[in-house]
């Protein structure tokens, strides 16, 4: 069997060009995420290339957690590579004007999400004495923006988190990157920012925003290094990207 990797939130932008990219370099795909339908699609389209196994996970339901992976098939267990990308930004109201909901489901989806599937996967890499937890970040955990203020929090976290692991598996062959992406062309900046060209032009200035191929050559390319170099935080801007250092 070859390397297997799991992409969460791998029915749409990052997460599916991550697994079409892993999918046509000889890696056995597990794609999850809550879109059953775009899965089975995406599925459909890779299996002529590997191994794929598609099923839905909701990364923020420890319930939807564990069906997923007490139903992984044999063949998909050895996890290799798991690449944390399942994640959302909601509203962007200032903090005085919030909603508490939205604040919720973001940690729940981006923390507890990542760390729920983190804990699941885990064990078996430090068994096997192999693996490589990637997890896509974002320039917002370096350089808060107005109304980003708890997105950018929760994907602090994940950096924070990601040194933390680094830390835990001092001594272990296993590795782990922090991917941190800026303004990228997914349903995702569609929804937050070209609803209103306003708010858009104060983040974005409009030119060329990276693409999700872009973030998935980059996460390849961090997972192919020799095993011997962790590629520890990489953060990727659009050159035109107005925010940030
Ligand atoms: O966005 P989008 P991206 N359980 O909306 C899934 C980060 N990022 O590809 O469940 C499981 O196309 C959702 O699937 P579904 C961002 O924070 C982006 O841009 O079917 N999955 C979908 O597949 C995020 O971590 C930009 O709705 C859940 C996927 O997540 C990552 O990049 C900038 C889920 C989202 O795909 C991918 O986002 C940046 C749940 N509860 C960081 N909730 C950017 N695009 O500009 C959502 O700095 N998903």
């Amino acid at each position: 069997m070859n390397k297997v990797v799991l992409v969460t939130g791998a029915s749409s932008g990052i997460g599916e060009a991550v697994a079409r990219k892993f999918a046509e370099n000889g890696f056995a795909v597990i794609l999850a995420a809550r879109s059953e339908d775009k899965l089975a699609a995406l599925a459909e389209s890779l299996k002529p290339v590997t191994e794929v196994y598609a099923a839905r996970l909701d990364v923020s339901d420890s319930n939807s957690i564990d069906v997923f992976f007490d139903s992984l098939p044999d063949a998909f267990q050895h996890i290799d590579v798991l690449v944390n990308n399942a994640g959302l930004a909601l509203g962007l109201e200032p903090a005085h004007e919030a909603h508490l909901d939205d604040w919720e489901t973001m940690v729940q989806t981006n923390i507890m999400g990542l760390l729920r599937v983190t804990r699941r996967v885990l064990p078996g890499m430090v068994e096997r004495k192999t693996g490589h937890v990637i997890n896509i970040g974002s320039t917002a955990g370096n350089w808060p923006y107005p109304g980003g203020n708890a997105y950018g929090a929760t994907k602090a976290f994940v950096q924070q988190f990601s040194r933390g692991l680094r830390a835990d598996l001092r001594g272990k062959p296993i590795r782990v990157s922090n991917i941190e992406p800026g303004m990228c062309e997914t349903n995702f900046s569609n929804v937050r920012f070209k609803w209103d060209t306003e708010k858009a032009s104060q983040v974005y200035q409009g030119t060329q925003p990276l693409s999700a191929q872009d973030i998935a050559e980059t996460v390849f390319w961090v997972n192919s290094m020799p095993p011997h170099v962790n590629v520890n935080t990489l953060e990727l801007m659009p050159v035109c990207q107005t925010w940030g250092p």
